[in-house]
């Protein structure tokens, strides 16, 4: 049977291109409040202070590379054509430029959304509040990610490929954002196998038949090859 993998990954992949982690001891939310930045109603209330949080964000993603972890997937993606799935937590760009397929359910950095029409396009690398939309020129722009209290992106497809599964590895995230910490459960209602890859434990570190510890720029080219 062909085998059919879902990986998952987290900012933990990103991690070893300088990219802060949200959670770990000097992550982002150690810096800024997620209701501050990462909710519409912050939007809402203070859509300059949360374009400047993701302007900063998207100079980072932007000045950083992809590590071996981004480039060992993508080679497994490309060794096993139509057989590996990656989805990503992350709004940075490293899968994608290390040549990965990759499915974004939070947004990405890259991309602007008109709140009005619905529009999206390559986002500038700052944005303003007040930007008007290419398409209706509305100044209803803001960048594609998906707030907390937002929808994901493609969670039925999401759905379809764990239902197919026969591995689901999760790599460098912490579990603590559903829906995506329930895939591991998903999966195994599929029957398949679990591993987890991270630095250290997760909150759903019980759910995986197996985990590698170690940095993911060793642990996961490791784990591909
Ligand atoms: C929603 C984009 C309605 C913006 C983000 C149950 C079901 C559904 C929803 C909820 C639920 N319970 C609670 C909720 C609400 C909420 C939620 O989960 N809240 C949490 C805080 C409790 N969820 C939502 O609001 C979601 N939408 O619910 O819609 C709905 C209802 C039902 C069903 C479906 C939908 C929307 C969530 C998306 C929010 N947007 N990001 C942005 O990036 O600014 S989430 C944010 O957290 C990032 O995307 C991030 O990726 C994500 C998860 O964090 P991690 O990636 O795991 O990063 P973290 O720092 O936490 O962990 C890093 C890990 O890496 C650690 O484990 C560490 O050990 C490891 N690591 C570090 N270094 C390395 C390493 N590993 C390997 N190597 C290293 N070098």
């Amino acid at each position: 049977m062909a085998e059919k993998i879902v990986i998952l990954t987290g900012a933990g992949i990103s991690a070893e291109s300088g990219l802060g982690t949200f959670r770990d001891a000097d992550g982002l939310w150690s810096q800024v409040r997620i209701e501050d930045v990462a909710t519409p109603e912050a939007f809402a209330r203070d859509p300059a202070r949360v374009h400047a949080f993701y302007n900063m964000r998207r100079a980072a993603a932007a000045a950083a590379a992809p590590n071996p972890a981004h480039h060992a997937l993508a080679r497994l993606q490309r060794d096993h054509p139509g057989e590996v799935v990656i989805v990503t937590q992350n709004v940075d760009d490293l899968h994608g430029r290390a040549g990965a397929e990759v499915l974004h359910m939070h947004g990405a950095l890259a991309r602007a959304l008109c709140a009005s029409c619905g529009e999206t396009w390559a986002a500038p690398p700052e944005m303003a509040p007040g930007d008007p939309c290419p398409a209706c020129e509305r100044p209803a722009t803001r960048p594609d990610v998906v707030w907390f209290g937002e929808m994901p992106h493609r969670l039925d497809d999401i759905a379809d490929h764990l239902a197919a599964c026969s591995l689901f590895a999760a790599i460098g995230t912490s579990g603590a954002v559903y829906p995506a910490a329930g895939f591991v459960r998903e999966a195994r209602a599929a029957g398949a196998d679990t591993v987890e890859l991270n630095l250290g434990a997760s909150d759903v570190s019980p759910l995986f038949h197996r985990r590698l510890t170690g940095p993911a720029s060793r642990v996961v080219p490791d784990w591909v090859d």
